[in-house]
């Protein structure tokens, strides 16, 4: 069975001002949708077709002759759970389980919400940054290109996409500027919540 575009968890404007109608509409509409047709194309005559997408991502991970199939499956689950990081501007705080694990893990959401604005922008070129939890501790990782948590042992918490595609039209060349419209308007902590307790 093909793997289909999974519709936005909310309205293509629901995120403006610090997210467009139109970047959302490119990005998921022509950039996702694009890694999820590559995906099917690519897998159509193989077993991959009967896995689910988390089987493809390991299975091709450390196979360079796959790399082309990793680079779409992967994308195609970052970009999922991307969207799904983001809610409505101004709907979600951290809840005390969140907030206790920031703090124990980075001090204060303060200082996290600095280190990850920091290893965001470290990330040479296009990548992403996630909050991982790894053993009792969440930390920030960041990856390149369509490399993601789940082929190095941890568990994704939530994520940024710092591709240009995400903030080009919005920002220019300033991704802070997105980074912290991300971290003070648009983390979905309820669903940073659920994924610590599914840890
Ligand atoms: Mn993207």
């Amino acid at each position: 069975m093909a793997f289909e575009l999974p519709p936005l968890p909310y309205a293509e404007n629901a995120l403006e001002p610090y997210i467009s109608a139109q970047t959302l509409n490119y990005h998921h509409g022509k950039h996702h949708a694009t890694y999820v047709k590559v995906l099917n194309d690519l897998i159509a005559d193989t077993p991959m077709k009967s896995m689910s997408l988390e089987e493809i991502i390991q299975k091709t991970a450390k196979d360079e002759s796959k790399k082309k199939i990793f680079n779409n499956a992967a994308q195609v689950w970052n970009h999922d759970f991307f969207w799904k990081s983001m809610s409505l501007p101004g709907e979600s705080t951290p809840p005390g389980s969140v907030q206790d694990a920031l703090k124990g893990s980075f001090g204060s959401l303060k200082d996290f919400k600095e280190s990850f604005k920091t290893a965001a922008l470290g990330q040479f070129g296009s990548g992403w940054a996630w909050l991982v939890k790894k053993g009792n501790k969440l930390e920030i990782m960041t990856t390149g290109n369509a490399d993601l948590p789940l082929v190095h042992g941890q568990t994704a918490l939530m994520t940024c996409d710092v591709w240009e595609h995400a903030y080009y039209l919005d920002y220019q060349n300033r991704r802070a500027d997105f980074v912290e419209a991300f971290l003070n308007h648009l983390v979905n902590w309820d669903f940073v919540a659920r994924n610590l307790e599914d840890a």
